[in-house]
């Protein structure tokens, strides 16, 4: 099987990171291929890079179709158009947030979040409740952090550490998830450091694909992830028409 991990900022370095923290978990039979958009923000920390990294995600998930991916990661989490790619892949579409959160609740009670800057925590209790995880989640802590600092700040890995170790007696919670996919190589150490369960998305996202391409199961394509209907698009927009 073929799962294509897409990291919807343009930083190959941290794709590279993400690519090897997908590879360590996938199986035998699956290929991992870990991919960033030709265009996009290096770092996605607002709601506007959010938006602006959405068509480098679809053109990603275009070119997986002629690739024949049978799945995807979207590897932000944010989960950045998780439903327009669902709407345009023949495979499942799993976004790091949505995996994390349901692989959290099934190993306690309750699970704290830990991120990177505080303007993004809107964004994961949206994610929250649009998943169903409210109440398992107790809180979203930043660790003010920015993304790219993660692995280019000696001290990233101590301070995030801490900011779960924070997180876990503020909350009173069994289990913590990594907000950000540049936090997925710090998992090991950080769970071996406070001694609870600490999920990162990119492994369970990969993990959840590739279960879900094992059950030969894939997005219902019924209704609202349907293809989208035929349109033409302008401007800097008009390689996505869609008028077949
Ligand atoms: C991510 N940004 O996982 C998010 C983290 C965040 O570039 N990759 C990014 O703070 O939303």
């Amino acid at each position: 099987m073929f799962v294509k991990v897409v990291n919807p900022n343009t930083t190959w370095s941290m794709t590279a990171r993400i690519g090897a923290c997908a590879r360590a978990v996938a199986g035998p039979g699956t290929s991992v291929e870990a991919v960033s958009p030709a265009m996009g923000p290096p770092s996605i920390e607002s709601h506007y890079d959010e938006a602006l990294a959405v068509p480098g995600i679809l053109e990603e998930i275009r070119k997986g179709e002629r690739d024949g991916a049978d799945g995807y990661v979207i590897a932000c989490f944010g989960d950045p158009g998780l439903d327009a790619a669902r709407e345009i892949a023949s495979g499942p579409v799993v976004g790091i947030a949505e995996a994390a959160m349901h692989t959290a609740s099934m190993l306690g009670r309750s699970f704290s979040i830990v991120t990177t800057l505080g303007r993004t925590t809107g964004r994961a209790w949206d994610l929250t409740r649009r998943y169903g995880m409210r109440e398992a989640c107790r809180g979203i802590h930043a660790c003010e952090v920015p993304v790219l600092a993660l692995d280019s700040d000696p001290d990233a890995c101590k301070i995030v550490t801490g900011t779960c170790l924070d997180a876990l007696y503020e909350d009173g919670s069994d289990v913590v998830v990594l907000g950000c996919a540049g936090m997925a190589d710090l998992c090991a150490r950080i769970s071996a450091d406070i001694g609870v369960p600490v999920v990162d998305g990119v492994a369970a996202a990969t993990l959840t694909v590739q279960s879900l391409v094992t059950m030969r199961l894939t997005t219902g394509k019924r209704g609202e992830f349907s293809a989208p209907p035929p349109k033409r698009y302008s401007g800097l927009l008009e390689g996505f028409t869609t008028d077949r």
